[in-house]
């Protein structure tokens, strides 16, 4: 099945997210195999935001992604990587639809509570920057008839 790697970025943290956070995607039956809290460092930054490196928000983004502790999971569905995003809702907290995360908790670009991967691709590489294969969980729920085809 897909993983997807999500954040609950340092606002989030701060603001007593991580719960709604993970009870969102534990209801919609996506199953978690790995999960810390960390505080990622300037190097690790640059290397997970490498894509946006040059361009004008960078050095801020990077500021506020080491700003504080993370919670850093990787959770597992068929799709994970698109319905976690839509799960999340768009990136500027203001264009996102209420009953997304981010249309619910957040309301601007730079404090958006949360990150997913954008593709299966950029997941296994942002997995491999936070995750060694020894840390994935692997693990069936006995509820998994009920919510996976
Ligand atoms: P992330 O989950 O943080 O990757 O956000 P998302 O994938 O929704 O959005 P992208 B496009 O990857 O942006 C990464 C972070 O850069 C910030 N940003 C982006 C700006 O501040 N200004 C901009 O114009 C753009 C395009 C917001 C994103 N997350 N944060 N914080
Ligand atoms: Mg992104």
């Amino acid at each position: 099945m897909d993983h997807t790697l999500v954040l609950v970025k340092p606002d989030g943290v701060q603001r007593g997210l991580v719960g709604p956070v993970i009870t969102r995607l534990e209801q919609r039956g996506l199953r978690l195999v790995a999960m810390k809290l960390m505080m990622i460092s300037r190097e690790l930054a640059s290397q997970h935001y490498g894509v946006h490196e040059g361009k004008p928000f960078y050095d801020g983004l990077l500021d506020y992604i080491t700003s504080g502790p993370v919670v850093v999971m990787v959770w597992e569905a068929a799709g994970a990587v698109a319905v976690v995003r839509k799960a999340m809702g768009a990136t500027r907290p203001a264009e996102a639809e209420p009953g997304t995360i981010r249309g619910d908790y957040a309301l601007e670009v730079g404090r958006n509570i949360v990150h997913g991967s954008d593709s299966q691709e950029t997941a296994a590489f942002e997995i491999g920057l936070f995750f060694s294969d020894g840390e994935l969980v692997e693990w069936g729920r006995s509820v998994d008839r009920w919510v996976f085809e």
